[in-house]
């Protein structure tokens, strides 16, 4: 196991990440920003080094200073969180070319999933069902029509460099394929400077349901269930819950099963989540995050394994500690993202926590990044904190959940507490009838 290790991030995961540690323990090592150095992780951590100024490329995101923080403290390996460098493929290759352990999967399997089509053409290849659609990038609007006409429309132009959303345009009938194409090249290689496009068939009312997976890197791998992550605004997820309303056993180990397969015959090692459409019965592949991610507490709950914990595990070379038959699914769990972010209108409010007081009780769990008298800086995305809540069925997790919702006091910023309390009072939401445009559209309404 490792002695030391470095974690490059911020916020509640850091703290997660740490907890993981010490139980191990393995001494942690915070970076943090000159607008981070009050914050918790830098508090609770063992030694802590001031990586740079407030923005994220000048601190979290830049390379050369987190080495000079390994090359100081010298931590052996470097857990990256999400978001920042978890799924920057030179970051892990540059540490494993200074021996210094990425925890992670290897550069080669963070390099091709960040390629849209690569990830596709990879999962198909490895049994995943797939969105149809192209094979691979589009040349032109020739082959673009072609393609759309034989599949039928609508279809959805995406980039290649994508994901979270951003560069994907509709065209709902032939007419509008030029437009969509050309929009979506211009998107694509203004964000990502890869203009490169590939088209889908257009699924109107999926829900979003992720697969987590785990590999020992060695060729054995298994599946923890499904995450339902449809709950989302603008790409970004409000309410996480497993299992899914939406499936039944049996769905849930064909498909889990095919993952884990898939992850075995890559040599998959590390934390990973599949994601996938799920309309009328069938799963449809479209991206694979190759990171440990914001709701995996959600899978924690049900299956009583500790995610961070098997990551540090399999990084430091062990094996998988538990089989697929090991793994029992247990209860419902749903996660509620605490953004300091109004809960109507989700302009960012940063600003001071005059009073902080979290939930307690069975079946609940807070990991949040933040105390009383802390000052919310600017710089960074809005979340302050998660509510987990865990119940023998859905019907306790909800009851739970609004008891839990009840006691959660934050004062001085706004939060998105109280949408919480609505959508909890929402016969959908109560029922689980709800698809990635629900939020959207309930937001919308007056
Ligand atoms: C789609 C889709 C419909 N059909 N692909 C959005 C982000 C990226 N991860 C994939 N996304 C979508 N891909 C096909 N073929 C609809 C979405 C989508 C979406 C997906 C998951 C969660 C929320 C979403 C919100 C809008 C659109």
């Amino acid at each position: 196991m490792f002695d030391k290790v470095l974690i490059a991030n911020r916020g509640e995961i850091a703290l997660r990440i740490q907890r993981a540690c010490k139980e191990l323990g393995i001494s942690t090592v915070a970076v943090h920003s000159t607008a981070d150095a009050d914050a918790m992780h830098v508090r609770l951590a063992d030694e802590s080094v001031c990586i740079g100024p407030p923005p994220a490329s000048e601190s979290y995101l830049n390379i050369p200073r987190l080495m000079a923080a390994c090359e100081i403290t010298g931590a052996d390996a470097v857990h990256p969180g999400y978001g920042f460098l978890s799924e920057n493929a030179r970051f892990a290759e540059i540490l494993e070319e200074h021996n210094i352990t990425f925890i992670g999967p290897t550069s080669e399997h963070i390099r091709i999933m960040g390629d849209k089509i690569a990830a596709k053409e990879t999962a198909k290849k490895l049994g995943i069902p797939v969105v149809p659609g192209s094979d691979g990038a589009i040349r032109s609007e020739a082959e673009a029509q072609k393609v759309a006409r034989a599949m039928g429309f609508p279809v959805l132009v995406k980039a290649a460099a994508g994901g979270g959303g951003r560069g994907m345009k509709v065209a709902q009938r032939p007419e509008d394929l030029a437009t969509a194409l050309s929009t979506a090249r211009t998107e694509a290689k203004s964000a990502f400077g890869d203009d490169s496009v590939y088209i889908e068939k257009y699924l109107t009312k999926p829900r979003h349901i992720e697969i987590q997976v785990f590999g020992d890197g060695q060729g054995n791998a298994i599946h923890l269930g499904e995450r339902d992550c449809s709950l989302q605004r603008r790409h970004q997820k409000v309410w996480e819950e497993a299992p899914s309303p939406a499936l039944n056993a049996e769905a849930r180990r064909n498909i889990g099963e095919t993952v884990a397969n898939a992850m075995r015959k890559l040599k998959y090692r590390g934390a990973g989540t599949v994601e996938f459409l799920y309309e009328d019965g069938e799963f449809y592949f479209i991206e694979m995050n190759t990171r440990l991610q914001v709701e995996h507490p959600v899978t924690e709950a049900i299956t009583g394994i500790d995610l961070v914990l098997e990551q540090l595990r399999v990084a430091s070379g062990a094996q998988l500690t538990h089989k697929q038959s090991d793994v029992v699914f247990s209860g419902h769990a749903i996660e509620c993202r605490i953004n300091a972010e109004n809960a109507r209108t989700f302009r960012p409010s940063p600003g001071r926590i005059t009073y902080w007081h979290p939930p307690g009780g069975l079946g609940v769990r807070v990991d949040s990044g933040v105390y009383q008298g802390y000052t919310i800086p600017p710089y960074y995305d809005s979340l302050i904190g998660k509510l987990i809540v865990h119940g023998k069925n859905r019907n306790e997790c909800l009851m739970r959940l609004k008891r839990a919702l009840s006691e959660f006091v934050i004062d001085g910023i706004e939060t998105t507490i109280p949408l919480f309390n609505e959508l909890i009072r929402q016969p959908d939401i109560a029922n689980g009838l709800y698809d990635i445009h629900w939020l959207e559209k309930f937001l919308g309404k007056p």
